[in-house]
């Protein structure tokens, strides 16, 4: 990884793409194949995302986040919190989490973000990463409670931290750093065919939420309204 531009797209090296070209090239998508990821730069402005930055920071109810790996239980420092519509139990990770009700700050951002998709989304899950020494390993939102094509929509408050892409096949890499105020939306065929991470870093000191808005369909087994 080389550069940062001022899109906050970075300039990649060896084998990751070039996403200063492909985003002038196409101006919709980073990707340039197997699914749409749009990046928008301040979605938010500097006062307002500093703002809602603290209040969710304050508001929120954090929980501590586990993982369940080779059936050992561990907690993770990163924290995390689960809202959503109806209180519904989410499963992930081999861990089961409960929504909470939206909190106004958490509103405002929903309602902001569903205008801009022109999409609904019924949960959030936000994640409180305190510093660089905390990050997410490469996944994929591709959990069939999410239909066959999610959207997904990430809002970024706080740190500016790089967000990697990667196909599945060709192993191709897109990098953008995720600035204060911003929205990544991810769709199409996006979660079948790249994985994504938020990679650790020693360069970063300072907290940074994020919150991915998603919209789980159907009753499935791993999806149970109302159950607590
Ligand atoms: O914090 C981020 O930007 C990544 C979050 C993420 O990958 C997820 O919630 O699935």
């Amino acid at each position: 990884m080389s550069g940062s531009l001022a899109s906050g797209i970075t300039r990649p090296t060896g084998r990751e793409v070039n996403q200063q070209t492909l985003f002038q090239e196409s101006d919709q998508s980073l990707l340039i194949r197997d699914g749409v990821v749009e990046y928008i730069p301040s979605f938010f402005s500097p006062p307002e995302a500093e703002s809602l930055f603290q209040e969710l920071l304050e508001t929120t109810p954090w929980q501590e986040d586990e993982v369940v790996l080779f059936g050992q239980r561990r907690k993770l420092s990163r924290k995390v919190a689960w809202m959503g519509d109806s209180g519904f139990t989410y499963s992930y990770s081999g861990t089961s989490k409960t929504a909470s009700q939206w909190t106004p700050a958490l509103t405002l951002v929903k309602e902001r973000v569903e205008r801009r998709t022109a999409q609904r989304f019924n949960s959030c899950l936000l994640n409180l990463y305190h510093d660089g020494s905390e990050g997410m390993g490469w996944h994929s939102d591709d959990e069939k409670t999410l239909g066959r094509n999610p959207v997904i929509a990430s809002v970024s408050f706080g740190a500016e931290r790089i967000f990697k892409l990667k196909h599945r096949k060709s192993k191709e890499v897109v990098s953008v750093i995720l600035e204060q105020g911003s929205l990544l939306v991810m769709k199409g065929e996006t979660q079948h065919h790249w994985v994504h991470t938020l990679p650790k870093t020693k360069k970063i000191s300072t907290p940074r939420i994020n919150l991915t808005f998603r919209m789980f369909v159907g009753a499935r087994s791993d999806l149970q309204p109302g159950e607590s």
